[in-house]
């Protein structure tokens, strides 16, 4: 482990009778501070999606790869987001890699603090704890695969995933290919909606579906270009907003036709709801049926649409490090 790590936030007052509040103050590699300080890109990522949790070996250790090479070429830092030994962490340098993709426990936002105070050895990052985590430290654009969303029989069972809500909290871009494509697509747009959340179609008029490029719900908002989206993220937080959704449809050579892949999913879903599993758990388990049902092309589609979001996210860093001294 690095022993330069810095603290952002020094502030006193912050630890007192009662414990170690202090621990809670995330760790920001050497490299993530100066690009922080130079005002150059920098890009947060999550840490669940390269996990055994998101991924199976290899294509985990590939995806990670994949995501990481892209950032750099684009010039921008890669800030991997991580529970290690009890700290929160920003950047993470290679000898950590290893253990990133390795078995793990997922920490959602909610979890943070928990991870913190109970000393946990590696907590992986779900989009809602790396929302916190970026916002927390002053990182405005997080790339990931496909955010959490509304499940499908939420009205039943409740489960709306906790990015949505870190999505509206979190001043905070993050980059996706949509939501997870075996979630409730419209009720997760509307989701956004009702939270303020404006969803930008990355050249496209339709919410990408994950492996499939386009799901037919219409979007609202297209953009052509980074320096679109960092215009209206600028107003957006002028105005007092919090996170924005940009949404990029896989590569078309890499995608699965819509159709075929609905049907996929339908027959992933069957399975695990046989198997009575909740929470946390659910995404994973759905995630390893549809490899499975599939036959292993959602993997190949997972790891081009991370790699890609991570293209068009280094692109919008850079517009947005650009733009950071211009007038509103
Ligand atoms: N999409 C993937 N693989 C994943 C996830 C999303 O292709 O592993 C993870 C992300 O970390 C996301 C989380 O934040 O699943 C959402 O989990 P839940 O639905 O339990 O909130
Ligand atoms: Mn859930």
């Amino acid at each position: 482990m690095n022993e330069e790590l810095l603290s952002v936030d020094q502030a006193p007052g912050r630890s007192g009778p009662g414990g170690d509040h202090q621990l809670a103050t995330p760790l920001v590699s050497p490299e993530v501070a100066q690009a922080l300080q130079d005002r150059r890109s920098v890009v947060a990522l999550e840490t669940t999606i390269f996990s055994d949790l998101g991924l199976p070996p290899p294509a985990n250790r590939q995806a990670l790869d994949r995501v990481l090479a892209a950032l750099r070429s684009g010039a921008a830092v890669p800030a991997l987001t991580a529970v290690l030994e009890g700290r929160i962490r920003v950047g993470l340098d290679e000898v950590d890699h290893d253990l990133v993709c390795g078995p793990t426990t997922k920490v959602a936002a909610r979890d943070l603090g928990v991870a913190v105070a109970k000393g946990l050895g590696y907590g992986a990052t779900t989009v809602s704890a790396s929302l916190a985590v970026a916002a927390a430290v002053g990182l405005e654009v997080f790339s990931t695969g496909g955010i959490g969303g509304v499940h499908r029989g939420w009205a039943a069972s409740g489960d709306i995933s906790s990015d949505m809500v870190a999505m509206a909290t979190n001043r905070v871009i993050t980059v996706s290919a949509g939501a997870k494509v075996f979630l409730d697509l419209p009720a997760t747009l509307e989701h956004l909606e009702t939270l303020s959340v404006p969803v930008i179609g990355w050249r496209c008029d339709d919410f990408p579906a994950f492996h499939a490029p386009t799901s037919g719900i219409p979007l609202s908002v297209r953009a052509e270009s980074a320096a679109e989206v960092a215009a209206i993220a600028r107003n957006h937080w002028a105005l007092g907003g919090g996170g924005l959704l940009v949404v990029v449809p896989v590569p078309e050579a890499d995608g699965i036709p819509v159709d075929e892949l609905m049907e996929m999913v339908d027959h992933a879903l069957g399975i695990t709801e046989s198997l009575t599993i909740s929470g946390a758990a659910v995404t994973p388990a759905v995630l390893a049926q549809l490899r499975e049902v599939s036959d292993g092309r959602t993997v190949g589609a997972n790891l081009s649409l991370a790699e890609n979001n991570a293209k068009v996210a280094a692109e919008i860093a850079a517009a947005l490090c650009g733009s950071a001294n211009e007038p509103g």
